[in-house]
């Protein structure tokens, strides 16, 4: 988040708060008082938020982790957390980033540029994520349960989780572009494209000659091919990204830029009143590169896009100020661009949009309402009825308002679009309603993001958890019915009706997930499925074991000082949540084993002696005893 003190404002935001604040305020005040009398609308029920001991959650929740680069899956309305997926993370427990089935996801979609620098610091790929923007594939504008996809802001990188297996299985960096932030499947007719957008500028040609001369940097937007995972096309834009979202019609995408001043410092950032959204108009984009008006970068096709390129791939609208969360309302017709500095959203209405291509027409002429809702606007959902609710971060609030009577007071009528506030704890960021990013809204619960927790729980030292609060938002009045501590950061959720979610329960044996290790066995006349053989192969040894509870096929294997060494562990076993673990003591080895998959690490042993590997997975009533050895035996002298 940006720096909200006043010192950090400066005179040009403070004096945009000073002239609205008061206005807000009194917005607060009727949303407050007037409706408390009114009663929740009895028409819809959200439901108990409790879930009983062994009661299903009606949702799945999928979680950003911020910092801690993984995904994270929770029940809704429980706010149970039920699975971590690892993607830009190291993980202690599964191996993640240590397997050479992760190191292989984690290294293959890498620049070589980026391999040739982690080799210098002595390493394959990146053990750190900033994973902000969670979100599920889509055919015909709801979700299909296929993929997850997120960014990576801090390594300008994007995966993918398979949902069968809750596993990611690609990841790839993004050339030209400087930290994707940004980040959103396309909606219709499916996924299709993931938009992402970069949001530092940087250099066009980085090359450590330029720092200070703001007319050479550029901005990247980026569209991937989500079925290949591979970059389809690029767009040079003036001024930065931020947020992205896109249409239920698959025409165009529209980001936010917070800092259209190409500032390089605070103060130059917040310069001016009114940043903009760009527009993306895709099948332009696809026209223009399918006749060749692009440039090739790092084996990219980049159009041109920025503001004053005089081509029909962008448009850019005004909108005050420094502008963050974009969100398409489930409508499929209007796109609120939440104002962050400016107490307003913006909503543009897609039908009004082919004008400002086709005859450039004024670019605020998209715009139908820009409602002022309250201090630091950062993100809006929906339910199901035309209401869209917006987080206040300075107010520390969540505001309900409806979209038409926003409409209509634009146009001049007297009606306030505003219907309840409700106070959340503390400072939201992202706010995610059920089902809300889709057109399938149901209005029944909403998600407060809340970045501080202050005096919510118990204090546990200096660094404390967030708080995110469910609120059930089936009446008029929103009411905060859990506090849900969590730790660094979850910036972003989606919450998914379970019936659009199927995982296996158990591994397919032919997954691809293990197809080096199967091409391996193969080569070395190995059966996976019965192993229990020592390979060597010069100084190079492959030890393959099964795993059937409670034991391991090879209770003991011997290898020579300095042999490098491949274990391939495959589990038998066919039964439901039967996981099995290999740990190699005192090796730094660990990994899981779900039933019926193969997973595999390789390491030098260079550690003479006697070594215990164990089950580190509880598996049944003798896991201790699933145990074996490996015997080192020192190099000739
Ligand atoms: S951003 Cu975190 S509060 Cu990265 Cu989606 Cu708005
Ligand atoms: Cu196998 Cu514990």
């Amino acid at each position: 988040m940006t720096d909200t003190s006043d010192k950090a404002q400066g005179l040009t935001r403070r004096g945009l708060f000073q002239g609205t604040a008061g206005a807000a305020l009194a917005a607060g005040a009727i949303g407050a008082g007037a409706f408390a009398g009114l009663g929740a609308s009895p028409a819809r029920a959200a439901g108990k938020a409790e879930v009983g001991p062994g009661e299903l959650d009606e949702y799945y929740g999928f979680w950003s982790s911020g910092q801690s680069g993984e995904l994270r899956i929770l029940g809704i309305p429980s706010m149970r957390e039920l699975m971590r997926v690892p993607v830009f993370n190291r993980c202690s427990a599964t191996g993640w980033g240590q397997t050479n089935e992760s190191l292989k996801i984690l290294t293959e979609g890498l620049l070589p540029e980026t391999k040739a620098y982690l080799a210098t610091q002595g390493k394959v790929t990146y053990d750190n994520g900033d994973l902000h923007h969670p979100h599920m594939s889509f055919t015909e504008g709801t979700y299909d349960g296929r993929y997850l996809f997120m960014n990576d802001k801090a390594n300008t990188r994007v995966a993918r989780v398979r949902c069968d297996v809750m596993k990611c299985d690609k990841i790839i960096e993004i050339p030209n572009a400087h930290d994707i932030h940004g980040m959103r499947p396309q909606k219709y007719p499916r996924t299709g494209y993931i938009f992402a957008n970069s949001e530092h500028e940087a250099p066009l040609v980085n090359d450590g000659k330029v720092l200070d001369d703001p007319s050479q940097y550029v901005n990247i937007f980026t569209a991937i091919d989500g079925d290949a995972m591979e970059v389809a096309w690029q767009v040079i834009v003036s001024g930065n990204l931020d947020n992205v979202d896109c249409d239920y019609q698959g025409n165009y995408a529209f980001s936010s830029s917070y800092n259209s001043e190409m500032g390089m410092d605070l103060a130059g950032m917040t310069a001016n009143e009114m940043d903009h959204c760009v527009i993306f108009d895709i099948k332009a984009i696809e026209a223009g590169i399918a006749a060749g008006d692009f440039q090739e970068l790092n084996g990219v096709k980049v159009v041109d896009g920025r503001k004053d390129s005089g081509k029909p791939y962008t448009r850019y609208v005004p909108i005050p100020n420094s502008p963050h969360g974009v969100n398409t309302a489930p409508d499929r017709k209007h796109v609120v661009i939440n104002g962050k500095l400016s107490p307003t959203v913006s909503v543009i209405d897609v039908t009004r949009i082919p004008p400002l291509f086709s005859e450039n027409a004024d670019p605020r002429s998209c715009i139908v309402a820009e409602p002022e809702l309250g201090l630091g606007p950062l993100h809006t959902a929906y339910d199901a009825e035309g209401n869209a609710f917006t987080t206040l971060f300075l107010d520390s609030q969540v505001v309900k308002w409806n979209i038409d009577k926003a409409i209509r007071k634009y146009a001049g009528e007297d009606v306030d679009p505003i219907i309840s506030k409700v106070d959340v704890a503390y400072q939201p960021g992202h706010n995610s309603t059920s089902m809300g990013e889709t057109a399938e809204a149901d209005g029944k619960w909403l998600i407060s993001m809340n970045k501080f927790s202050k005096d919510r729980f118990l204090n546990v030292g200096p660094l404390k958890p967030e708080n995110e609060q469910l609120i059930d938002i089936s009446g008029d009045e929103m009411k905060v019915v859990h506090d849900g501590p969590t730790f660094a950061e979850p910036h972003d959720s989606i919450i998914v009706h379970a019936s659009k979610v199927n995982p296996a329960t158990v591994w397919n044996r032919d997954d691809p997930m293990w197809d080096a290790a199967r091409k391996q066995a193969e080569a070395d006349g190995v059966d996976l499925d019965y192993a229990g053989d020592v390979i060597r192969d010069g100084n190079k040894v492959r030890v393959y074991m099964h795993s059937v509870a409670p034991a391991f096929s090879l209770d003991k294997f011997e290898v020579m000082q300095g042999d490098e060494v491949t274990i391939y562990v495959t589990n038998m076993d066919e039964i439901e949540d039967l996981t099995h673990g290999f740990c190699l003591s005192n090796h730094g080895i660990a990994m899981e084993i779900g039933p019926q998959a193969t997973a595999s690490v390789t390491f030098v042993a260079d550690r003479p002696g006697v070594h215990w590997y164990y089950c580190q997975w509880f598996c049944h009533a003798l896991h201790m005893e699933m145990r074996g050895r490996m015997l080192v035996k020192p190099r000739a002298a």
